[in-house]
């Protein structure tokens, strides 16, 4: 979906504001449960597919005859009310408090299996009538759902979070001090606006992590378990969204190696008035296979004073910048786009966020000196999001757009409207997320200077790249990038830009060069400068941070057979062979698995199964070359083997580990994974999250690795009387 240029006439403007307004009216009958889906491909507004048909104005999309624009248009272009660009400080991210001793901070204390206390439920949530009772723990209930290695493993670390409506943050914690946050008076109420003089989000606009901005930043170290207590403050109401977002939710740790009860299952989603108790061990994969005894200091964790607290597992498989967000089944764009995302900073032996200390295994990127781990003064989360809003400044989505992405017309930064950013003369390690919906991005600084890629997705890439500009950033992929502004004086300014311009979601249009990019002689807004560096002084201390030659190679796989081959291809056209109206849904996208047709989700359906231990070898296939789709697999970092069948066509900030693979149109990726140390069921999707809402994703799960995991396993049905079990809907040939 796009949006209406500013050269469109009055009248196609309203016309676009007429048919976004009867959309909202279905919508809202849809969730007020006026209508079905069924309904509506009854009367012929959805087609098979599930793409809205025009009627009566309903789609945008279809050209009426007084058209004028050569851009399809869901959305009027946001209004910014007069504000410019770069004219407010990006705000760092806002830190979780860690809390010692989960089991005392947390009341009541974490349970093993989910804590089926009953509570009184509101009336006003669907399917409760008064007097219901219900779980105060959406978890699914019984042994299979129960944190695994919580014996072995327990928390140590608790974090409490809601999601909520906007509300201003009067606890802004950025981890620096105001004068490495670009002067933001932290102290001060930090508003739910996208700019100072933009309007604030109402509490049905914008739901974010504890209802505030700037997104929140949790902070991990290995061997030191996570217990992230999740409490869904949504209206109890469904309808109460704002036009979009759905109140249930079911928050996923991209990419965690943690049991498949904290990995924020779709389909394991709970309501208003309940949390959800995630365990992260955070643990190094391997860890009941490899350096079982703990004696490798590669496979390590800041102990606090300068030292090592050596971890079991394979030190290969160090993982560093992971982002948390909603996965609800069907919602996921929604509820993404609307603000339910954060970042997650994994510290390590390796990469310690300390850049002093010299121990022969850290290997001191860019991040601080004054903690043991975890300085953030030279390290710096960027989430990118394109947004866009209403005449009254309140957040906008397209709901009706299900076949080809939300596109949106206003560039965001740690969710605000193009920043800028203070900087010392000095090295520094930029986290970059692509946190949009659909839109794709390709960064280079206005300069043409250099940038030096160290990861990609959560990891560390087994050598440095030196790029001038980024390859494209598929939704949900992390490029982290050093640059050293030493090179310029004070008083200079150099900016982040985007080269890569969209006409819809399918994927990007074009590239535009940096002088191009520059000149604005692009038609999609969100090309060009989008983030400006102001340098302004030289650091108080020298810096000592290091880019090495050699960061963390891959993990050695040439000893471990290949249990078997899978092919998965993603494309639309998709058929849905199951009817249950909890677990399947409909849509034009769908995964064909070793052969078979084209499926649309079900999380009910089992499409995998791979054997606990083993290792296999994936091949991703793009069924088309109109659309790119970026593909997530849960679970353990693969490596990519071959692009489009050879290995040399696999670039070199490709070479490490990934979990997000994006396919490019008509190409394929071919990877390999293992299956290990947890179990349960997990997912694999495309990460334009409108594709796989609709309804690009499958469910596989670890099923053979010993009690209390059935073959195949039950699925999770939630209620807000608790969750029941059924049998799959389905259970393919030769999982
Ligand atoms: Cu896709």
């Amino acid at each position: 979906m796009f949006f209406l240029s500013e050269k469109s006439s009055k009248r196609r403007i309203r016309e676009a504001e007429n048919a976004r307004r009867n959309r909202l009216e279905i919508i809202k009958a849809l969730a007020d449960g006026q209508v079905s889906r069924r309904d509506l491909f009854k009367w012929g507004l959805f087609t098979a597919g599930g793409l809205l048909l025009w009627k009566h104005g309903l789609n945008p999309f279809v050209r009426s005859a007084y058209a004028d624009s050569s851009i399809p248009t869901g959305l009027p272009r946001s209004p910014l009310f007069g504000v410019q660009a770069f004219t407010q400080p990006m705000p760092r991210f806002d830190v979780l408090p860690r809390n010692p001793n989960p089991f005392t901070f947390l009341t009541p204390a974490p349970t093993k299996e989910a804590n089926t206390t009953q509570q009184l439920l509101n009336p006003a949530l669907e399917g409760v009538t008064p007097g219901d009772t219900g779980p105060i723990e959406g978890r699914p209930p019984g042994p299979i759902w129960a944190h695994q290695k919580f014996d072995t493993l327990p928390p140590q670390i608790a974090v409490e979070i809601s999601t909520e409506g906007a509300k201003a943050n009067t606890v802004y914690n950025p981890g620096v001090p105001s004068s490495l946050n670009s002067g933001i008076d932290s102290t001060q109420p930090f508003p739910p606006r996208f700019h100072p003089n933009l309007p604030d989000q109402g509490p049905l606009a914008l739901w974010t992590f504890n209802g505030t901005l700037p997104p929140k930043l949790l902070i991990g170290r290995y061997g030191e378990g996570i217990l992230n207590r999740h409490h869904n403050k949504l209206p109890f109401d469904v309808t109460q969204n704002g036009g979009f977002g759905r109140h249930t939710l079911s928050t996923h740790e991209h990419n965690g190696h943690h049991g498949a009860e904290n990995d924020g299952f779709t389909g394991a989603f709970f309501f208003p008035g309940q949390f959800y108790d995630y365990h992260y061990p955070i643990v190094l994969a391997g860890i009941n296979s490899i350096n079982t005894g703990a004696t490798d200091p590669r496979a390590g964790s800041p102990n606090g004073s300068g030292g090592i607290t050596k971890v079991p597992g394979d030190w290969h498989e160090t993982m560093s910048t992971h982002w948390f967000h909603d996965h609800m089944f069907s919602f996921t764009a929604q509820n993404v786009y609307k603000g339910d995302a954060g970042m997650f900073n994994i510290y390590s032996a390796l990469d310690r966020g300390n850049e002093a200390i010299n121990d022969g295994v850290n290997l001191r990127l860019p991040s601080g000196t004054a903690k043991d781990f975890g300085n953030l003064d030279y390290d710096v989360n960027l989430m990118l999001a394109d947004k866009a809003w209403d005449a009254n400044g309140q957040l906008a989505f397209d709901i009706f757009d299900t076949e080809d992405g939300f596109v949106a017309d206003v560039m965001t930064v740690n969710l605000v409207y193009r920043p800028f950013f203070e900087v010392e003369r000095r090295k520094y390690r930029f986290r970059i997320l692509n946190g949009a919906v659909s839109r794709f991005f390709k960064i280079s600084l206005s300069d043409a200077s250099p940038m030096i890629q160290i990861a990609n997705d959560g990891n560390l890439l087994p050598s440095p790249v030196v790029i001038t500009q980024t390859d494209q950033l598929g939704i949900a992929e992390r490029y982290d990038v050093v640059i050293d502004f030493s090179r310029y004086s004070v008083g200079q300014t150099v900016s982040m830009v985007n080269l890569l311009a969209h006409e819809d979601g399918k994927m990007p249009s074009n590239t535009l060069s940096l002088s191009q990019a520059l000149a604005g002689s692009s038609s999609d807004p969100c090309v060009g400068k989008f983030l400006e560096f102001r340098i302004v002084r030289d650091p108080a201390q020298p810096d000592v941070s290091q880019v090495p030659a050699v960061m963390i190679p891959n993990p050695d796989l040439s000893a471990i057979p290949v249990s078997r081959t899978r092919t998965f291809v993603f494309g639309d056209s998709a058929d849905q062979t199951t009817n249950d109206p909890v677990t399947s849904f409909r849509g034009p996208w769908g995964i064909g698995t070793n052969g078979g047709d084209k499926l649309n989700a079900d999380f009910g359906r089992v499409s995998a199964a791979p054997k606990f231990g083993t290792r296999e070898i994936w091949t991703l296939q793009n069924d088309g070359g109109g659309w790119d789709h970026p593909i997530h697999i849960h679970f353990e970092e693969g490596q990519i083997l071959k692009r489009n069948g050879s290995a040399n066509n696999v670039p070199a900030w490709e070479k490490g580990r990934k979990d997000v693979y994006r396919l490019r149109p008509d190409g394929s990726v071919t990877l390999t994974m293992q299956f290990r140390d947890f179990g349960g069921m997990f997912m694999e999707h495309c990460h334009n999250t409108v594709h796989e809402d609709n309804a690009m994703l499958l469910r596989w799960e670890i099923d053979d690795g010993g009690t209390p995991f059935l073959r195949p396993l039950p699925t999770p049905i939630p209620r807000p009387q608790g969750v029941t079990f059924e049998a799959p809907t389905e259970v393919l040939n030769n999982i």
